[in-house]
């Protein structure tokens, strides 16, 4: 088989790289391990930035999300039984956020790549990646092999693509938090219209949603933590405790249909290119999840590569090309920066005294009391402008 790219998994990275690059005239395969459904069912993230939302609706891909994300102008920080709003509309105009499924975002993808004629083959196994250093780097999956011009290593945090470059051509830079989330999706309306940061002494909590009828809620637990050991009783008992607010308000209950746990960590590769092969979304990063910036990021990578790409093709220059990993990493330890700040501020960690307990809660205290304090949480947390 031959194409232009060919491209490694079937994530909002690889999905949202293929139809740019179709916008671009570009020709692109998709290769991913999983089957349709699975990829279309995992749940993962839901919340996306502003400038998400712009290049979904602008190249096509947003008439869903228009209809059904929400559109949230703020946050809630709770501590000390009292929540604070972040105001968005007052602190970065213009600029918000909205809750709308991972899931979602890839079935338009998906649907969208189908209606335009596009390559995605799923299912694929044994990806063998080779030739990365020549003018025709190839992918090798079952018996079959992909000729290409260029590879972009979307598979993700456990992927082929990373795993494929020399440790010695990589630098791998990590931090990995003592604590993992315990996340449910709960058949209950959501008690509140807006998401819920938590800092309580028993641990954070974090309040978030589906849609009208979906809560979704993530408690901090031990990143060993055996989730037989939580039946849903105790969640909505540990949840309510962490959650719950002197006004007396507390989320509603209901059946829960889903629910897991998700070790923390911050990792950034340097470089996020080697030869002819260029690593996007959480091939190259992750983030904890408390910055909500996961998939926001692995969209911000390929829109950066789909421009350098389109550049190769259209004038045969490799500078955005040659500047793609320089371009992103400037994004990418920003937004570290961010997800590690809140990860910080909000959680429990078990080598906390007094001292530390107090602090967390000043710089909480600080934080929603101080206009410049909360503009810095409110811009990040809307998305960084895209062209830094
Ligand atoms: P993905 O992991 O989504 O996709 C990679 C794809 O490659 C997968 O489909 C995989 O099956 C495939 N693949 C892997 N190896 C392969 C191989 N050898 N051959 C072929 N295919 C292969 N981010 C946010 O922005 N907001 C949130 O609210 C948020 N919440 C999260 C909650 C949880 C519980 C988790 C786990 C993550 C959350 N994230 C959040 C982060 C998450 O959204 C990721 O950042 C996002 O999925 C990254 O997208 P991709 O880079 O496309 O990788
Ligand atoms: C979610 O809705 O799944 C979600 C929201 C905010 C986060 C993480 C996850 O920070």
């Amino acid at each position: 088989m031959r194409t232009q790219v060919g491209i490694i998994g079937a994530g909002p990275a690889g999905l949202m790289l293929s139809h740019l690059l179709h916008l671009e005239g570009i020709e692109s395969v998709v290769l991913e391990a999983q089957s349709r459904q699975y990829v279309e069912e995992r749940v993962r993230a839901g919340v996306l930035e502003q400038g998400t939302v712009d290049l979904l609706v602008e190249s096509g891909v947003g008439a869903r999300l228009k209809e059904q994300g929400l559109v949230h102008h703020g946050i809630e920080l709770s501590f000390g039984g009292q929540r604070n709003r972040i105001d968005f509309e007052d602190l970065t105009p213009g600029r918000s956020i909205t809750v709308y499924a991972q899931q979602e975002v890839v079935k338009d993808l998906i649907q969208a790549r189908m209606d335009a004629g596009g390559q995605i083959h799923f299912e694929v196994s044994d990806v063998r990646l080779d030739g990365l250093h020549t003018s025709k780097p190839s992918i090798a999956f079952g018996a079959q092999e992909l000729v290409c011009d260029f590879v972009a290593g979307c598979d993700g945090s456990h992927g082929v693509a990373r795993a494929s470059i020399p440790e010695d051509a990589l630098r791998v830079y990590e931090r990995v938090y003592p604590f993992a989330w315990l996340g449910i999706l709960a058949e209950a309306a959501p008690a509140s219209e807006e998401l819920i940061y938590a800092y309580h002494e028993r641990g954070f909590a974090l309040f978030s949603m589906r849609s009208p009828k979906i809560t979704r809620l993530y408690l901090q637990c031990a990143p060993e933590e055996d989730i037989a050991q939580w039946p849903d009783a105790r969640i909505w008992e540990e949840l309510c405790t962490r959650l719950a607010t002197n006004d007396g308000w507390r989320p509603n209950e209901g059946p829960i249909l889903q629910k897991g746990i998700t070790g923390m960590r911050s990792l950034v590769v340097e470089p996020m290119q080697f030869g002819r092969l260029y690593l996007a979304g959480d091939a190259a990063h992750i983030v904890p999840p408390t910055g909500a910036k996961g998939m926001n990021l692995a969209i911000a990578d390929v829109r950066v590569l789909a421009r350098a790409l389109a550049e190769f093709y259209a004038s045969g220059r490799r500078e955005l090309l040659d500047h793609y990993s320089a371009t992103c990493l400037r994004r990418v330890w920003k937004v570290q920066r961010f997800s590690w700040w809140m990860t910080s501020m909000l959680h429990r960690f078990e080598t906390a005294d007094g001292f530390e307990h107090r602090r967390q809660l000043a710089e909480l205290d600080y934080l929603t009391g101080s206009r410049a304090a909360s503009t810095s949480l409110a811009e990040n947390y809307v998305g960084l402008p895209m062209d830094l």
